[in-house]
């Protein structure tokens, strides 16, 4: 059967700025928290360290210097036939410390000229205001968004560059997976968003509801402002959806995928519906935390939400409180661990490739809030071989492939409203994980490695191919 997408559809690709443009101190460009965070890999959770690391720790300070390179890259985009183009603005480039009044000019320059050559090259940008980074400046001197004055700080930041980009860029983000946060509460080093530095606190739950709502109340305030600075703006949340099924029919286990999932839908709960979810004030009740919250602060949630749902889908979970189960106990619910799935296959990472989850995260989100759904992140991270100037990756073809395939059918079978499609590292970049560029997700190969050595030069995969047919023909055979 064929499928055809809608003309509308936006086939895309997706970066963000500290693991692509490079740059880090150019320009009057801040320290981002993303510029000193140590390189993890081989599971070893990277963490937010006090200062600069020296280069060699760190191949992400230069990344694939897309700063430089952006022209070159973009008539790559255009060949493959584009329509969107998902980045992130590196906060720091437009106000290196982040509590400043005036912004810097070179920063602003930037990324005009980034947007200027998208569209000259009819493609959209679709950009994220805050991907896992900040000034590291608001993290050593405030705290991060545990303090509230971060609120402030970054409506200041996405207020200029709405006012700046308005007739530029239609298509907006506030901050990317903000769901990680607590996501990664069941493995706090691994995750270091924009909210909170996951430090060694005694309180980290409460410091991690507290760092995301404050989150959540900012985007609410850019979302009501930026309709204000421009009506046709689609501002949009971005979740980190990783459906987790119950590993059994017992009961057990589908209360405690439940739960899990619960810990997710908190926030696109709060982005889409205006208010802080029942289930979220008596999970604070019990457990004794002081969520800080104001009057103005609940009006302002209600007025900002969101006109659609962005979010990544990877893979797929399991949970289970069978006694004879092995896994990582998690805290959602009595003797419940996350445990592996054993229908389905792992990347070299660990990540469970689940075609049919992408099909069944779009029927149950957009059941859910009825609003536009755009996946802005899906990708096969793998390592690629450089074989006479050649990239074979027919496994990277496959899942996406596949995910493909379930999109169309969650379109044509389940009436999913599905707006576009932006498959994360549309060319090679620093993996956020590992801080490493040996976990490969491009279409487009960059010649470097984990030590930073390489030419950059870039190379066309075999996938780059296959995408440019499945963009040009815009259907699926399923
Ligand atoms: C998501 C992030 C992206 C990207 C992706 C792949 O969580 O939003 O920034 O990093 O994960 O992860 P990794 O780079 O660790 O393979």
């Amino acid at each position: 059967m064929k499928i055809k997408f809608p003309d509308s559809f936006l086939w895309g690709g997706a970066v963000a700025a500290h693991q692509v443009e490079g740059a880090w101190d150019v320009d009057g460009k801040g320290v981002s928290i993303a510029d000193v965070m140590t390189a993890g890999g081989n599971g070893i959770a990277r963490k937010i360290t006090q200062g600069i690391l020296p280069n060699e720790y760190y191949p992400n300070h230069e990344a694939i210097d897309f700063y430089h390179h952006y022209q070159e890259d973009i008539q790559l985009f255009k060949e493959l036939g584009l329509k969107a183009f998902r980045t992130s603005i590196a906060w720091s480039r437009i106000f290196p410390n982040g509590d400043e009044e005036q912004p810097n000019e070179a920063g602003l320059a930037y990324y005009d000229q980034l947007f200027d050559t998208l569209l000259a090259n009819g493609i959209e940008p679709v950009i994220t205001l805050s991907h896992f980074e900040i000034p590291y400046h608001l993290y050593e001197v405030y705290g991060g968004f545990t303090n509230k004055k971060l609120i402030d700080f970054f409506v200041h930041y996405a207020e200029t560059v709405m006012k700046r980009y308005k007739h530029k860029v239609k298509y907006w983000m506030t901050f990317n997976e903000i769901n990680n946060q607590a996501d990664g509460q069941h493995d706090l080093h691994t995750w270091t968003n924009s909210a909170v530095l996951l430090e060694e606190t005694d309180n980290k739950e409460e410091k991690i509801f507290q760092a995301g709502l404050n989150e959540l109340i900012a985007s609410a305030k850019v979302v009501a402002l930026g309709k204000k600075i421009n009506p046709d703006f689609q501002i949009g949340c971005m979740m980190a959806y990783v459906p987790v099924y119950p590993y059994s029919c017992h009961p057990d286990d589908m209360m405690a995928s439940v739960k899990v999932m619960d810990r997710r839908f908190f926030y696109s709960d709060i982005h889409v519906r205006g208010e802080i979810p029942a289930y979220a004030v008596n999970d604070w009740e019990k457990k004794g935390y002081k969520i800080q919250y104001s009057q103005e602060e609940l009006d302002a949630l209600k007025e900002g939400t969101v006109d659609y749902v962005g979010f990544s889908y990877y893979m797929s979970g399991a949970v289970t409180t069978l006694p004879e189960t092995k896994g990582a106990a998690i805290p959602d619910y009595p003797n419940a661990k996350m445990v592996n799935n054993p229908y389905v296959q792992a990347s070299d990472w660990g990540w469970q490739i689940d075609p049919v989850g992408l099909r069944y995260t779009l029927n149950v989100v957009y059941e859910r809030y009825q609003l536009p759904l755009f996946i802005v992140e899906n990708g096969f991270g793998a390592y690629d071989k450089l074989e006479d100037h050649q990239i074979h990756d027919p496994y990277r073809i496959a899942y996406l492939e596949e995910h493909i395939k379930q999109m169309a059918l969650a379109i044509s079978e389940d009436g999913v409203d599905l707006m576009g499609y932006t498959p994360w590292g549309i060319i090679d970049i620093v993996s956020f994980g590992s801080g490493e560029m040996e976990k490969r997700y491009g279409f487009i190969y960059v010649d470097k490695d984990n030590q930073g050595n390489g030419s950059l030069k870039r190379l066309k995969k075999d996938s780059f191919a296959w995408y440019q047919g499945i963009i040009a023909k815009n259907e699926v055979s399923v």
